[in-house]
């Protein structure tokens, strides 16, 4: 699928995705899905849409169907002798999850023990070369209801930009994304964001990182958030301990489905640390997880999960995800809530396989 739009990050500038869906199928017929955030080019982190596919057929999907699977917690037990590769273990792991969550007829945000019925949301937006168009593009999605505003910065787009911003916003509630573009050295420059009041600074430094960040986060006042370096709930105990960040993006695909990001999410709420829900680009079924997921209670900060529209001509799900006012009522329709439309799908399918029980 196409998107409506260029995205740039301080790693690249991405427009065409491939999407991996997963389909599971009980016994009876029921069927959940879970979609892959692994992008074409191995920006963000080491995986792509061929690797997942590679690790899914491989090595995942003959373990899986080797034996029944009582509850989605099991799955990444049972997937743990294979290091990393965590987009993959999420997107057949999410799949299982909205199964049981259909099995058990209850909506998937609540089989997770989320008990919001509506989310705040934000809005990330991208590199833009003019500053002018970057101004227009936010007063635009500010006007459509989101009440946070992300900006992705890289060095020679960041403080004058974000100046100039707050100059048109002195109020609207900002954090920047710089994707790892940063390192140590560039502290006394990083120090310059702490006269705009911005909510976060979204992984400055590099992405294996939480030593630098803590160095960091001591001569910051704006609170350091990590998305890229934490893959793990010890990867967050270790940041926390440490004093790496105030805030942890919890994304659904980098540590490795939904089981881990609520041992995430639980940890951070034991230790005081706000959570939100970063978003990749997400098409219907990613962005239904995200939804669920979202509804747990130490999801303090408004999140990356935009409206389908955004991103998309037309999404694969019905309905699609809408943003009201800032905000997205979770669905409570069982599993993840949304139908996925296979009409849609199959005229974008670029390959498909079916693996059944032996
Ligand atoms: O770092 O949060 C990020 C998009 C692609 C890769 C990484 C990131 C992002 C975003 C966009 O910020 C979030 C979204 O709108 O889905
Ligand atoms: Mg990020």
């Amino acid at each position: 699928m196409n998107m409506k739009f260029p995205f740039t990050t301080s790693f690249g500038t991405q427009q065409r995705k491939e999407l991996l869906l997963v389909e599971a199928v009980d016994e009876d017929g029921l069927c959940g899905w879970g979609e892959s955030v692994a992008m074409l080019i191995p920006w963000y982190n080491e995986e792509t849409v061929k690797t997942n596919w590679n690790m899914l057929e491989d090595y995942m999907i003959p373990k899986l169907i080797q034996d029944s699977i009582e509850h989605p917690d099991d799955v990444s037990a049972k997937l743990s002798f294979i290091r990393k590769n965590h987009m993959a273990k999420a997107a057949i792991e999410g799949a299982i999850w909205d199964l049981y969550a259909k099995k058990q007829q209850v909506p998937l945000a609540r089989a997770l023990g989320g008990s919001r019925d509506n989310i705040e949301v934000g809005v990330s937006i991208g590199i833009h070369k003019d500053v002018k168009a970057l101004i227009q593009t936010i007063q635009d999605h500010l006007e459509q209801g989101y009440k946070r505003v992300k900006l992705k910065v890289m060095p020679g787009r960041d403080v004058e930009v974000i100046r100039e911003v707050r100059r048109h916003f002195p109020d609207v509630p900002l954090m920047v994304d710089a994707n790892s573009a940063y390192r140590l050295e560039d502290t006394d420059h990083l120090k310059q964001l702490d006269e705009f009041n911005l909510m976060m600074i979204e992984q400055p430094l590099a992405s294996d990182d939480i030593i630098d960040h803590a160095k960091l986060q001591a001569q910051l006042q704006t609170p350091i958030c990590l998305d890229e370096s934490i893959h793990s709930v010890d990867d967050a105990r270790k940041a926390i301990d440490l004093g790496s960040c105030g805030i942890i993006n919890i994304k659904i695909g980098r540590v490795g489905g939904l089981t881990e990001a609520k041992k995430i999410h639980d940890l951070c709420a034991e230790r005081q640390i706000p959570v939100w829900c970063g978003g990749m680009l997400e098409a219907g079924v990613g962005r239904a997880h995200n939804v669920a997921i979202t509804t747990l209670s130490n999801f303090l900060l408004p999140g990356d999960t935009a409206a389908s529209s955004r991103y998309w001509d037309e999404d694969i799900i019905e309905p699609e995800v809408t943003v009201s006012d800032g905000f997205i009522a979770v669905p409570d329709a069982p599993g993840i809530g949304y139908e996925v439309n296979r009409e849609k799908v199959d005229r974008y399918t670029l390959s498909s396989k079916v693996y059944r029980r032996p």
